[in-house]
C-alpha cells in the first residue's frame, strides 16, 4: 500500500495511508544501503503487518520531487518562512542565507513576517518593501490577533508548504490558526534556554485543505551556505537579476568593480542597504571557508 510520511520519532515513521489510516512503521534496513533515509513529505510503500494494532514496515521511497536538509523534508511544492517582529526580533542574516538556500534547492519562497501586533507601522513598512523589491511575496500577520490568515490561505491553497524559521516565532501558533483538527503545542521562549518551552520537536504534515498540506517544523537558530562557490552567490540574489549583462565587466561580482550597475542601483535606493550588506558578508564568509 502507498502512503505519506507524516511524522517520524525515534526510527518510527508514521504513514498516512491510502486507505485514510495512519500506520506505525519501522523502516527496514534497506535505506542503509542506497544511504537514504525516509524524511517527513515522502510518498512510500508500506506493508501492513497489523492490521488492527495499525503496524507496518515501511519497505520502499518513492522518487522524490525534492528534499531539503533543513528543514529536513521531502516533495514541498514551496516555503513559507516566518520571522517574528519581536520576541524575537527578526535575525536578517539567518532570513537572506534561508533565501538563498531556497534559491540553489529551486523552491519557491514566501517571507511572513508574524507578531505584527508588536511593531510599528513604519518598521512593517519597510521590511515589507525591502523583501517584495526583491521579488518575494511578503505576509505580515498575526496569529494572536488572526491578522493575513486569509492571505496565507490563498498562498497554500492546492499546495504542499513547509514552515520555517527560528523558534518562537510563531510557526505553530499559525498552524494552529489555519486548521483546527491538529492543535500543535505552543510556547514562550524561555529566556535562559532561548528556546520554546513547547518548541515543536518533530516536522509533522497537517492537512489544510484538499490537496493542502502544511509542515510544521522545529525552529532553527542557524544555518550555513554549504557546496557553493563565493562567485555564484550573486546568482541567489534574485534583486540583483535585473542588472545582470549590464556592468562593465563580464562576471562582476558586485563588490569593487567600477560601473557596477548593481551598486549603482545600490546608491540610487533600488537595491536594499540591507541585502547587499548581507550579500558582501556572505561572500566574504564563503570566501574565507574555501581556505581551509
Ligand atoms: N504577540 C504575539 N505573540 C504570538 C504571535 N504568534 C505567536 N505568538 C506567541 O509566540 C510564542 C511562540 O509561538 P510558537 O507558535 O510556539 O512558535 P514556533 O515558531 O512554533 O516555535 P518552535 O516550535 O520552537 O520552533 C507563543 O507564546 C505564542 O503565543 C503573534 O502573532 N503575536
Ligand atoms: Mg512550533
Ligand atoms: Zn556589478
Amino acid at each position: 500500500m502507498r502512503g505519506k510520511i507524516i511524522k517520524g520519532i525515534a526510527g518510527f515513521y508514521y504513514i498516512y495511508a491510502e486507505d485514510g489510516e495512519i500506520y506505525e512503521c519501522k523502516a527496514k534496513g534497506i535505506f542503509r544501503k542506497d544511504n537514504q533515509k525516509p524524511l517527513v513529505g515522502d510518498n512510500v510503500e508500506i506493508t501492513v503487518l497489523d492490521e488492527k494494532e495499525k503496524e507496518g514496515n515501511l519497505t520502499d521511497i518513492l522518487p522524490r520531487k525534492n528534499s531539503l536538509i533543513r528543514p529536513a523534508v521531502a516533495n514541498v511544492d514551496q516555503a513559507f518562512v516566518i520571522f517574528a517582529m519581536e520576541d524575537p526580533k527578526p535575525n536578517f542574516m539567518l532570513l537572506d542565507r534561508f533565501l538563498i538556500m531556497m534559491e540553489q534547492e529551486g523552491v519557491p519562497a514566501v517571507v511572513c513576517f508574524n507578531k505584527k501586533d508588536l511593531a510599528a507601522e513604519e518598521e512593517l513598512e519597510y521590511l515589507y518593501h525591502t523583501y517584495q523589491n526583491c521579488g518575494y511575496q511578503v505576509i505580515l500577520s498575526s496569529a494572536l490577533k488572526e491578522e493575513g490568515l486569509d492571505e496565507i490561505r490563498e498562498i497554500l491553497k492546492g499546495k504542499t508548504t513547509v514552515v520555517a524559521g527560528p523558534s518562537g516565532v510563531g510557526k505553530s501558533s499559525l498552524t494552529n490558526c489555519l486548521q483546527e483538527d491538529i492543535q500543535m503545542e505552543t510556547g514562550e521562549i524561555s529566556r535562559k534556554l532561548k528556546r520554546g518551552r513547547h518548541t515543536t520537536r518533530h516536522s509533522q504534515v497537517i492537512p489544510i485543505a484538499e490537496d493542502t498540506y502544511l509542515v510544521d517544523t522545529p525552529g532553527f537558530s542557524s544555518l550555513y551556505l554549504t557546496e557553493m562557490e563565493e562567485q555564484e552567490l550573486k546568482d541567489y540574489f534574485p534583486e540583483f537579476r535585473k542588472f545582470e549583462g549590464q556592468c562593465r565587466f563580464q562576471g562582476c561580482r558586485h563588490i569593487h568593480e567600477p560601473g557596477c550597475a548593481v551598486k549603482e542601483a545600490l546608491e540610487n535606493h533600488e537595491i536594499s542597504t540591507l541585502r547587499y550588506e548581507d550579500y558582501l558578508g556572505l561572500y566574504e564568509e564563503l570566501k574565507e571557508k574555501r581556505r581551509y
